[in-house]
This record gives structure tokens, sequence and C-alpha cells, in this order.
């Protein structure tokens, strides 16, 4: 029986599973080729530990790990129901608040070690937290693509630690009774993009307008398993950020307020890191809560030991 002791906590609603203990051993190294390594060896325990029978195609896991880069307070692998993810934003904030819980991180700055770099978290005194991201950039603007049982849809490809597609589509309500037809649209998309000269886009997010005062914009972000964000995504607003910077429609350093498609919301702002070569440093603020404590069970006689895989 292996015991795999992890914590619970929800960002704006989509949940962080923290292994703290119990996990894959990595060894040392640079987290890029640590990474590759869980992926490798140990893809059966990312799936044991976030998809059914224990989780579910909404959990987004965050293996704890000894950071490499230095001066880094912690080194995180972020993995879903079909793979691992470069950056998590929500899964960062929710990260921070899990290793206050534990008591092993106080209010202030932290550098966390990831796959694709090091990232900054500031735990503010309301619990809030604050990650500026990896360097963020637009590839390409107004790319069109042609989804078939949609016609043509025009959107921008961008990095913000993932990559996304982002794109408005009038007449698609971005409201919780319609994430069916949503994630079918977004899927399409997805599928199109990848066969047609896009391979890298696993993240796809739809804008429209805001419900709430002091909102700015409400997304759907798609993420590379079908299920949905239920926050509005810290890296799909690092690369939002991106390209509102671009576009010169967003000033450095001033807020915007990112609504989910649930109605949770991050505050984003962005700083020049080389404005010839358009790339940002995004900031993304929002707030985690712990919901749980517990060890899962890896029994060896379960036929669902190793989760239910595709599901
Ligand atoms: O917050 O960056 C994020 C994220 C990626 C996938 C799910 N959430």
């Amino acid at each position: 029986m292996q015991r795999i002791h992890v914590i619970d906590s929800h960002t704006g609603g989509e949940p962080t599973r923290v292994v703290v203990s119990g996990g894959p051993e990595l060894g040392s190294g640079p987290l890029a080729g640590r990474a590759a390594l869980f992926r490798d060896a140990f893809d059966r325990h990312r799936s044991a530990i976030v998809n059914e029978p224990r989780g579910s195609d909404v959990v987004v896991g965050a293996l704890l790990v000894e950071p490499h880069a230095p001066g880094c307070s912690a080194g995180v692998v972020f993995f879903n129901n079909v793979g691992l993810l470069g950056m998590c934003g929500h899964g960062a904030i929710g990260l921070v608040a899990t290793l206050a819980h534990l008591g092993r991180l106080g209010a202030g700055a932290h550098r966390i070690d990831t796959p694709v770099g090091v990232v900054t978290a500031t735990l503010h005194g309301d619990g809030a937290v604050t990650v500026a991201n990896v360097a963020s950039h637009r590839k390409t603007k107004g790319a069109r693509v042609e989804v078939p049982g949609i016609g043509v849809v025009t959107g921008d490809v961008a990095w913000g630690g993932n990559w996304f597609f982002l794109a408005e589509l009038p007449g698609e309500e971005i409201g919780v009774g319609n994430v069916e037809r949503l994630t079918d649209v977004t899927w399409r998309i997805r599928r199109a993009l990848n066969d047609g000269g896009f391979p890298e886009v696993d993240h796809v997010e739809l804008f429209g307008p805001p419900r709430a005062d002091g909102a700015h914009s409400r997304n759907f972000v798609l993420c590379p398993g079908k299920a949905y964000d239920r926050s509005p995504c810290g890296t799909g607003t690092s690369a939002k950020l991106a390209c509102l910077a671009a576009d010169g429609k967003l000033a450095e350093g001033e807020p915007w307020v990112q609504e989910s498609v649930i109605g949770s919301r991050f505050t984003g702002r962005f700083r020049w890191l080389d404005r010839a070569a358009g790339t940002v440093i995004p900031e993304v603020t929002g707030t985690a809560h712990v919901n749980a404590e517990a060890t899962l069970l890896l029994d060896e006689r379960d036929p669902f030991c190793w989760g239910i895989r595709g599901a």
C-alpha cells in the first residue's frame, strides 16, 4: 500500500491538489528534466492522484519538489487529467496558500521554481497571492482557423506559461448555463488549430463582456484534457495581458480584472520585460482556500488503483 499525503484547495473555484509527501521521487537538477522524468516514468502516479475515482477531470495536481534555481522556497511540477502543465497560475496561488496553511511560508515574496522558469509569488496580509509569472508574449496576431460546424474563427496565439488561442465569439454566452456548448466549440477550435499549423496550442480561451462592476472581461478557458477552468486561469490571464500590451490597449501597471465563467476574479497587471520584443512579466492576483487534507491510498489490488484514464 502506497500512501500519498495531499492538501486540496481551490482558487476561484478551480481545485489544486498539492502532493506534500509520498509522491514520485524525481531526484535533483533543473525542473524541466525532473518534469520529463515524471512524465516518462510516473504517469500512473499522475493519473492516480488527479483522476477518478480519487479526483476528477478538473483537478490540477502540484507535486512539491526541492527547488533547483537559486533562492527559491519551493519547486513544483503541475499536472492534470492528461499530462503535465508548464506553469499554472491558479495552482501557484493554491500552492502558496497550502504552504502558508502548513506554516512553511509567511507573508512576503517567495521564488518558486517550475519547469518553465522561476515565478515569484507574494503572499499578502489578507491571504491574497500575487504571482509574477514567467515572461509572456503574443506569437501570432489574428490567426484564422476554419472550424468545422462553426466557420472561420480569428484570434491570437500567445504564451503565458502555457500556449493559448484567445478569441471573442460574439453571440456565445460566457456563462455556467452554456458550458456544454462552450466546451464543444472550444474543443473544435483546438482540434482545428492543432491540425492547421498551431500544434503547440493546448488551451483555448473565449472572451465576452463582464457581468460584475469593476471587471473588464469574462472568459471561458478549455484546458488540455477538455475540462474547463473554473477560475479565470492565471496563465490564460497572462497570455491575455501579453496581447493587451502588444495592442497598446492596457498600460504598464494598469489593473485588468478578469472574470471567470463562474464569476470568480483575478486582477492582472503587466510590466514590460522587453518592449521591442513584446515580452511582458504578467502579475496575477487571486485568493485560494484550503479545503481538505487527505492521505491517498494506492492499493495494487484495486483495479482502478492508478485512476481511470481518459475519463
Ligand atoms: O490558472 O494557469 C492556470 C491554469 C491552467 C490550467 C488550469 N488553470
